[in-house]
């Protein structure tokens, strides 16, 4: 028989974690800090072919992709946060995954758009960018960075519409509007709903490294591109 006078036991609330087991945020967090140098290229055909995920990041110069890339991976010196923007003109991988076994790869590719590199230069930049959108073949997702104070630039337009068509067919893709530190909260709203409409049915999210503002959203975002189902962490 129960004894009516103890208090009815809580019902398991579904999302809650048992003690001891880490959110999905701590555990795509913690792959992520897992990231490490593996290669750099000048050139797509120089890149090992693998058989694993591989996430690109994209963006102008100055747009804040290194910065980005340090706070997910959670190092310093990981991507190089260049003070002479442009001077990143190779293609430079990193692994990803526990106990050294590589499970994902990270691509860091040359920022675009700045002044200074010559005409030539800008050329060959396209010519590599296109080159590996188009025929990377283990590419699982990309992440677009756009600085929303200046918007959608021409060259990021030019990219757009070299991976619509891949993303059409399923690439994942996320805009990171970065330096939201920057903006009131009503432009930040303002730069997601406007780069929602250009992203084509990609995602987008506000980013801050040093307000730390989107960090747990895009690293679960992207531990899910190169995980998916079935073991796939618990929604939030
Ligand atoms: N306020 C602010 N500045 C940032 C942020 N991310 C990057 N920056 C700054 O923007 C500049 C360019 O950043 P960097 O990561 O080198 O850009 P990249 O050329 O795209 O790799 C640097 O001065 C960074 O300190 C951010 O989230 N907030
Ligand atoms: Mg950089």
């Amino acid at each position: 028989m129960t004894n009516s006078t103890n208090p009815p036991s809580k019902p398991p609330i579904a999302a809650a974690s048992t003690p001891g087991e880490k959110s999905p945020a701590t555990v795509a967090l913690g792959w992520l800090h897992t990231a490490r140098f593996l290669t750099t290229a000048p050139q797509l055909h120089f890149l090992p072919e693998l058989d694993v995920p591989e996430i690109a990041f994209v963006g102008r110069s100055n747009a804040g992709k290194s910065t980005c890339i340090n706070t997910l991976t959670q190092q310093k010196q990981l991507a190089f946060a260049s003070k002479k923007p442009g001077r990143t003109q190779h293609i430079n991988l990193f692994a990803l995954g526990k106990q050294g076994i590589t499970d994902a790869v990270l691509t860091d590719l040359p920022g675009y758009g700045y002044a200074a590199v010559p005409k030539q230069d800008k050329i060959r930049w396209q010519q590599v960018m296109a080159n590996y959108l188009v025929s990377r073949k283990n590419l699982q997702g990309i992440v677009l960075m756009c600085d929303p104070r200046h918007g959608m630039t021409e060259l990021d337009e030019i990219l757009l519409d070299v991976i619509r068509p891949r993303v059409a067919e399923g690439l994942k893709f996320l805009v990171v509007l970065t330096k939201a530190d920057k903006l009131t909260r009503s432009e930040g709203a303002k730069a997601l709903s406007i780069t929602k409409l250009q992203a084509g049915g990609g995602e987008v999210m506000l980013f801050s490294a040093p307000k730390r503002t989107g960090i747990e959203d895009v690293a679960q975002l992207l531990w899910r591109w190169a995980h998916p189902e079935p073991s796939q962490p618990p929604a939030p």
